[in-house]
């Protein structure tokens, strides 16, 4: 229980952040907690892992990886406690892999779309991202990148300093300069914390605004997704919940309290509908976003009745 602890409360306070970072995270927790356990029967077993679930998942609401991750470790069809212990170590472990394998696929794959000389604009600090600009750029491929800010929590200096690691020409930007800088940019790459039935993005906040510029400009809007980020619970209507963060992360609490006719929104991530997104990256290829359903019934494999 100590690791889901911990990793429950890293991925909270996002010590550990990024949807597919905070997906692996409750994988290798749930692994973890299966191998420790000490249990006397399969009832008992199921009942701790079904709690362990709850506990990771309620960590954040909006990036659907989580619960995704969360469902393909946890799910076995063992009828002895021991046979379910280790399918439950097995599928998490697998889970593990793949994430990193889809990873790497999605680098492989969207670098072809990268031309020589490209400039790419990339919003907050996506690794899916990242992974297609760094593998363009090691194909020898001469290319630049306009990173934003990505306020309030700044992730978007993480971004600076992965592509300085590689020597990859970066300039910073705050986020109120995407639309001035867009004319320069060939294409836009960010990733994604969820994508719905109807193919829609749930990013960072201002990924809708990227999209937008990227959209009047004419340029190229891309979204890097493994395919454990589409959301099932979508196809029944269910909506993604955007997670809604403290004022303080925006403004110092002493001054908040100072002006009492202020308050303040802090919405973690915003949606971008489907029409302002040229294509989607995945780890089984280049889609258009009208295919999200497809993903979701091929390859999460999810019947209706188990969502
Ligand atoms: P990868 C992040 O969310 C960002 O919104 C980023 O675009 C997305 O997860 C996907 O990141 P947060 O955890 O999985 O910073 O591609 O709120 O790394």
């Amino acid at each position: 229980m100590k690791k889901v602890q911990e990793s429950a409360e890293k991925i909270q306070t996002m010590q550990i952040r990024g949807a597919g970072r905070i997906a692996k995270a409750a994988a290798e927790a749930i692994k973890d907690y299966a191998e420790r356990l000490e249990v006397e029967s399969l009832e008992e077993f199921n009942e701790k892992i079904k709690t362990v679930s709850q506990i990771l998942i309620s960590t954040r609401p909006t990036a659907v990886s989580l619960p995704n991750a969360v469902k393909v470790s946890t799910r076995h069809s063992s009828e002895s406690l021991e046979k379910a212990r280790a399918e439950v170590i097995e599928n998490a472990t697998l889970f593990i892999k793949n994430a990193d394998l889809a990873l790497e696929r999605i680098g492989k794959i969207g670098a072809r779309r990268i031309r020589d000389g490209d400039i790419i604009m990339t919003h907050c600090n996506s690794n899916a991202a990242l992974a297609i600009i760094t593998k363009a750029f090691e194909e020898g491929k001469s290319i630049k990148v306009f990173a934003t800010e990505s306020r309030p929590r700044k992730q978007g200096l993480l971004t600076l300093k992965h592509l300085n690691a590689f020597g990859i020409p970066t300039t910073l930007i705050v986020d109120s300069a995407v639309r001035n800088y867009m004319k320069e940019v060939d294409r836009v790459i960010v990733g994604a914390d969820a994508i719905a039935a109807n193919g829609a993005l749930v990013n960072k906040i201002g990924t809708s605004q990227l999209a937008l510029a990227a959209y009047e400009a004419r340029k190229n809007f891309m979204v890097a997704a493994e395919t454990y980020k589409f959301s099932p619970n979508t196809i029944i209507g269910n909506p993604i919940e955007i997670e809604e963060r403290a004022a303080s992360e925006v403004i110092e609490p002493e001054l908040l309290e100072k002006l009492p006719y202020v308050s303040v929104k802090n919405p973690a991530f915003d949606f971008t509908p489907a029409e302002y997104i040229d294509m989607l990256i995945t780890d089984v290829g280049i889609l258009p976003p009208a295919m999200a359903y497809t993903v979701i019934k091929e390859y999460l494999g999810w019947e209706l009745g188990e969502i």
